[in-house]
């Protein structure tokens, strides 16, 4: 074993404090104390679905019941917004900050003032672009679903259920989003590998149930031999469901309706019929993020990636779960 002088310790820490002082970057995320109570900070991306309400009604109800204050900001759709929430964060002194970063890349200048101040961030369900900021790095962990899995999963099942149907419309999340670009990535490359299959069209719906309605509307104008619909989630496919009827289509005869997220709704128009399958998105993160913080604060090292389990509804199992979906 070799010894470290007093010395050669004292020069490092001199050398790591210099570099912080001009501004370069440190590889490590800071620290965190143990402590009885913390302020912690949720930066929420938007409320506009009962995905989101699901999630934030997990965070808060695990923050009250460890005692946390929690401090809760709602970008309400805004990129620009949520870095101006996460800021004020800062200035507010919040121990942790809980981030949900609307899309991959505008969100990295908030990570980095977090580092910068000395406050630890936990990105939840959606990531950041990991050319940009790293795990273990930039950020503790990103807490949430396989995305790619997701659409991987919505394609195994077409390939297997969809019965000669095969003229796609894809309805895509938000743009420059991480669950965006890995649903379609996941679902574009196995459904290309399964064969027999065409995607006519794929344009965003922006996670949300009016633009996926309109979106539908003009793409079935567009491509009135599609037969199946693919939305990266529920509220764009019930959007969808919407615009079908309306152009005088069966939903689950004349068009195979598939999404991800599974909140009740979704999981109802599955015993109805009208959608064929959801993946279920697990939005249930409270009991996890604030297990891994204080996992953080003990000392433990903490894994990149918190994989959720994520659930899966199609006719044979959908009215027997309906009671557990969110
Ligand atoms: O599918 C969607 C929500 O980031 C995983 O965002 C999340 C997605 C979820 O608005 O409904």
């Amino acid at each position: 074993m070799t010894t470290i002088s007093r010395r050669t310790l004292m020069l490092a820490a001199t050398a790591i404090g210099a570099l912080a002082v001009a501004g370069v970057a440190i590889a490590e995320v800071p620290k965190l104390a143990q402590k009885d109570t913390y302020k912690v900070g949720f930066a929420q991306t938007e409320s506009n679905n009962p995905w989101r309400i699901a999630q934030t009604n997990s965070m808060k109800a695990e923050a009250e019941k460890l005692g946390y204050q929690l401090v809760y900001t709602d970008a309400a759709g805004s990129a620009a917004k949520q870095v101006a929430d996460v800021n004020s964060m800062i200035a507010q002194g919040v121990d942790v900050i809980f981030l949900a970063p609307r899309e991959e890349k505008p969100l990295i200048p908030a990570v980095m003032a977090a580092k910068k101040a000395g406050i630890p961030v936990i990105l939840l369900d959606r990531s950041v672009d990991p050319s940009l900021a790293k795990a273990g790095e930039d950020y503790l962990t990103f807490i949430g679903s396989n995305f790619v899995e997701e659409g991987k999963r919505v394609a195994e099942w077409l390939a297997k259920n969809a019965n000669g149907k095969s003229k796609i419309i894809e309805l895509e999340g938000t743009t420059g989003s991480s669950p965006a670009n890995d649903r379609k990535k996941g679902f574009d490359e196995a459904i290309q590998a399964a064969g027999g299959f065409e995607i006519v069209a794929s344009q965003t719906g922006d996670f949300a149930r009016d633009k996926g309605r309109q979106v539908a509307e003009a793409l079935l104008q567009a491509h009135p031999d599609a037969d199946i619909i693919y939305a990266h989630n529920d509220e764009m496919a019930i959007g969808a469901i919407a615009a079908l009827e309306a152009a005088g289509k069966v939903p689950g005869k004349d068009v195979l309706v598939l999404s991800i997220d599974g909140g009740k709704e979704a999981v109802q128009l599955v015993v109805d019929g009208k959608i064929a399958a959801v993946v279920e998105c697990n939005p249930r993160f409270g009991p996890k993020a604030f297990e891994t913080m204080q996992r953080y604060a003990k000392g433990e090292a903490i894994e990149p990636n918190l994989v959720n389990e994520d659930k899966f509804y199609d006719a044979s199992n959908a009215a027997a779960e309906l009671a557990n979906a969110y």
